[in-house]
Parts: C-alpha cells; sequence; structure tokens
C-alpha cells in the first residue's frame, strides 16, 4: 500500500500563481516536493522553537589578525563543547579565515553560543544555519 496521501487545498489566485512562479524560478521539479519542503521547513522552525534538540552550523569569517579575535573563539568553544560536534577551519586568503562549527543541542543553548559567538567584537561575519537531527521529521 501506497504511504502517500493526496490532499486538494484551495488557493487565491494570485498566491496560487506566486508560488507557481517561485516552483519554476526554484528548479523544485513538482508542486508536491514543493509543498512538503515548505512543510518540513516549518516544523524545523517548531523545532528551534520548542523542541529538545536540534542540529545546525555556526559559520564565521574574520580577519586571523585581529588582536585577542581568535584566543576569544577559542575561549567560547572550549565553554561549549557539549555542543560543538566538529570545528573546520579554511585559510580564504592571506587575512580572512572561514570557520564552520557543527553543533547539535537543545536549540536555546545553540542559540546562546551563536550569540555569544557573535558579540566577539572583529568578526567580520557570524550566522547560524538553523537544521534538525532528523529523528522527528519524515
Ligand atoms: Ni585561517
Amino acid at each position: 500500500m501506497s504511504n502517500l496521501v493526496r490532499m486538494s487545498v484551495s488557493l487565491d489566485r494570485d498566491l496560487a500563481d506566486r508560488f507557481d512562479r517561485e516552483i519554476e524560478r526554484t528548479g523544485c521539479p513538482t508542486r508536491s516536493k514543493a509543498v512538503a519542503d515548505l512543510i518540513r521547513q516549518s516544523l524545523v522552525r517548531q523545532e528551534w522553537a520548542d523542541g529538545d534538540e536540534v542540529s545546525g552550523a555556526v559559520i564565521m569569517v574574520y580577519d586571523h589578525h585581529t588582536r585577542g579575535l581568535g584566543g576569544r573563539l577559542t575561549r567560547i568553544q572550549h565553554d561549549a563543547v557539549h555542543l560543538i560536534l566538529a570545528t573546520q577551519h579554511f585559510h580564504l586568503d592571506h587575512d580572512n579565515c572561514l570557520e564552520i562549527l557543527a553543533v547539535k543541542g537543545p536549540p536555546r543553548d545553540i542559540a546562546r553560543l551563536h550569540e555569544k559567538l557573535a558579540a566577539v567584537k572583529g568578526l567580520k561575519h557570524c550566522s547560524l544555519a538553523a537544521a534538525t537531527t532528523g529523528r522527528e521529521l519524515p
């Protein structure tokens, strides 16, 4: 027996047209996949709002010459070893570094870690890619 459920939805014409244009623009193969992706995005947002555990990545760019910056970032990371799965450091050019932390843990703790890192003076960029552990997501 198929595990697929057929649903019929009614949408405002303008909204449906806009949705179809977005599907076309992104190259999404079907409306069904586009709708399923939106539902998953919503479920992941909900995991971040009230879930127990999420995953994600903190992405930072900085000039390694900036005095004291490396030490501050390292200290914050050492205080959060229970949240950090791995770190990867790329030397982008002579001056700039890209550092990516793969993280997993309670959403509030990960958001707090991101805030602490983002507050460090001298960072050129610090963003959080909010993902999921996938466990609760079909
Ligand atoms: Ni570097």
